[in-house]
Formats: structure tokens, sequence, C-alpha cells
């Protein structure tokens, strides 16, 4: 039996757009929206489908609180508005609201990066003010983390799922960074950019990454430095600039103290980008120009 709360009747995503029943049931006939049949020959949409189908088109007139989402998404454009309210509900320890702003964006359109850059990270900055003030600061901190952490890991199954020969990469942040939500947020950025990614999280020593880089051979690594603390030392970077070399990835470095990051000193080359906008840029471009590198004839075998 399907389970309700992932799943939607034609009559429910028609009465959110407000639409006709029988122009949904058409779009699933027709192969733009996937859907399932019950037992009884009835479709069922997936809310990940209807999700994504709504992204796509960016329906004007849709009404979300029509659908079993569990906060109903606040619609509307990513700007300095929505960060303030997004503040207050952090601040406020409101984990409904928080989800609600940063799902209704996402379904409004935006991506992983905007949502990231002007969104989150605006938010977080003024909530990192408050301890300076008021006692309860760390405490509201701690719970805001949590917050956005279950709000992105909500937007998961509404991503495109990455294509079988997506590109691969990986995110971290270095051994004595405990910051969770920038590798987190890269790797939603690199996954709406079609790539499969492993998130190693916060915490990780260079080793790890550097087994990563051997074990997944991915395209791009993506290290998040928010504090200045956690800096490689060169000697450290032989056996990770070694595995990169031979796997071909590139490295990206970015974050709150990347100003701090020892780039000359290390014997490898190492990108640097300011935001998550660049960082998803960047790999967009990484994957046409890998694309742009394959033979469009493969060669064939015995062939001169
Ligand atoms: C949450 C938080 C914590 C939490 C983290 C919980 C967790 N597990 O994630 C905890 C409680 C652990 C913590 C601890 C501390 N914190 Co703190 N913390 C914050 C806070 C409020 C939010 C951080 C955050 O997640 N932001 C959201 C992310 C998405 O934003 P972001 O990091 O800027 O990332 C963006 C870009 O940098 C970029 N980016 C990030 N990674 C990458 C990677 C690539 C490749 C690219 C291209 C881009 C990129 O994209 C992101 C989106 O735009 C900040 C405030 C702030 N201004 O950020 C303070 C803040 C960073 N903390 C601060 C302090 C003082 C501390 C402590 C020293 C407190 C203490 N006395 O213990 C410790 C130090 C911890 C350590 N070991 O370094 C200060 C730092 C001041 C300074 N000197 O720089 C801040 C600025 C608060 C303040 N205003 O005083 N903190």
């Amino acid at each position: 039996m399907l389970n309700s709360d992932r799943f939607i009747t034609t009559r429910q995503l028609a009465e959110s757009l407000g639409v006709s029943e029988s122009s949904v049931k058409r779009w699933v006939d027709d192969g733009s929206l996937e859907a399932h049949r019950t037992s009884g020959g009835h479709r069922r949409i997936p809310l990940a489908q209807a999700a994504r189908f709504l992204r796509r088109h960016r329906w004007s007139t849709f009404r979300p609180d029509q659908l079993p989402f569990a906060a109903s998404p606040a619609l509307g454009p990513v700007d300095d508005l929505a960060a303030e309210h997004l503040f207050d509900a952090l601040s406020k320890d409101d984990p409904e609201t928080a989800r609600a702003i940063i799902s209704g964006r996402f379904l409004s359109g935006a991506d992983v990066a905007t949502i990231g850059d002007l969104l989150i990270r605006p938010a977080m900055a003024r909530i990192g003010e408050l301890w300076k003030h008021d006692p309860q600061g760390v405490l509201v901190e701690h719970r805001a983390v949590d917050t956005c952490i279950a709000a992105l890991h909500e937007l998961i199954p509404w991503l495109d799922p990455a294509p079988e020969l997506a590109p691969t990469a990986v995110t971290a942040a270095g051994p004595a960074d405990p910051y969770m939500l920038p590798p987190l947020l890269a790797s939603l950025t690199l996954r709406e950019r079609g790539f499969k990614v492993h998130n190693l999280g916060p915490l990780t020593p260079l080793s790890s990454m550097t087994l990563a880089i051997t074990r997944y051979q991915p395209t791009l690594l993506s290290l998040s430095v928010s504090t200045d603390t956690s800096l490689p030392r060169a000697s450290e970077w032989e056996a990770m600039a070694k595995s990169s070399r031979q796997a071909q990835c590139e490295i990206v470095v970015g974050g709150r103290c990347v100003g701090a990051f020892p780039f000359g000193s290390l014997r490898i080359p190492v990108n640097r980008c300011g935001s998550m906008l660049e960082l998803g840029a960047f790999a967009s471009g990484l994957s046409r120009s890998k694309d742009a590198r394959k033979p469009l004839d493969p060669p064939r075998k015995g062939r001169k």
C-alpha cells in the first residue's frame, strides 16, 4: 500500500494548482509528471515528484497549504525580507516557520546556493551576534543550526537525482572546523548541479579527505574553511596533493575564514571561490569542460 504521507492524489495537486483534475491526469499520462498506480488503478503522485514539478513550472497560483507538507511552504523570493523572517523564526526557536521559509523559497524556484548565500548566511550571521547581549544567544545558535540542517535535508528528495554518469564531488570541512552548514550547503549546491556527492561533514582529517579522493575519484573537492585554527600545514597536503593529481580532482576552497588559507605555500593548485553561487558556477563550468573533452565517437577496437 502507498504511504499517504508521501503520495498525493491527482485531485489534491489539481486543487493546489487551481487546474482541473483531468489536466493533472493528462500530465501523468503523457509522462510530464511521475506517478504510481494503486491496485485499483488510481494515480498517486509522490510528494517529491510534485515538488520537482512545481519548482520546474513556478506555478504562480500554487497553494501549498492544500498539500500534505510537514510545514506549509512560505512561497516568495529570496530577499532581505525573507532573511529577516528567517532570522525572526530562528531567534524564536520556531523550526516549523523557519523550515517553511526555506522550503517555500526552494519551491518558488530559488536554488540551494541562493538559499545558502542570501537567506541562511545573513540570518545566521545575525544569530551569531545574539550571545553578545543575550544569555540565551548560544542556546538559540545551536537550535538554529539544527533547524537549518533539518530544513536543508527536507530538500534532498526534491532535487533531481544525479544522472548515472554524473561527475562525483566530495565536500568537507577541515580537522578542527566544527561548522556543519557550510559543507552541507556545498553538497546540496553540487547535487543540484548534477554531481554525485559524498559529504564528509565537519572535523574531517586531511588523511580522510585523501582516502575519499582515492575511493570516489571525484572531479571536485569542496573544502569549507570557517575557522582559522584548522588550516593545513604544507607537509600535511603532500598525500592529498598526490591523490588529487592522480584523480584529476579540482580542489575548491571557500568559507568565512578562507582569507587565512595558505594558498601560496601549498604545492598544489587550489581554486578559491567566495560563495555557494560561485562554487555552483565553477562546478557547472567544470562538468561542461569535462564533457567537451569526452570523445564524441568512442574509439572502436581494431579501428586504425
Ligand atoms: C553556529 C555557530 C557556531 C556553532 C557551530 C555549530 C555547528 N556544528 O555547525 C558552534 C557553537 C560550534 C560555534 C562555536 C564557536 N563560535 Co561560532 N558561530 C556560529 C554562527 C552563528 C553561524 C555559523 C554558520 O553556520 N553560518 C551559516 C553558514 C552557511 O555561513 P558561512 O559559514 O558564512 O558560509 C557561507 C560562505 O562562507 C560560503 N562558504 C562556506 N563554505 C564554503 C566552501 C566553499 C568551497 C565555497 C566556495 C564557499 C563556502 O558559503 C556559505 C553560504 O553563503 C556564526 C555567525 C556567522 N557570522 O557565521 C558564529 C561565529 C562564526 N562564531 C564565533 C565564535 C566566537 C565562536 C566560538 C569561539 C565561541 C566560543 N567561545 O566557544 C566557537 C569556536 C568554534 C571553533 N572551534 O572554531 C564568531 C567568530 C568571530 C570571529 N572571530 O571570526 C561568530 C562570527 C559569531 C560572532 N558574531 O561572534 N559557533
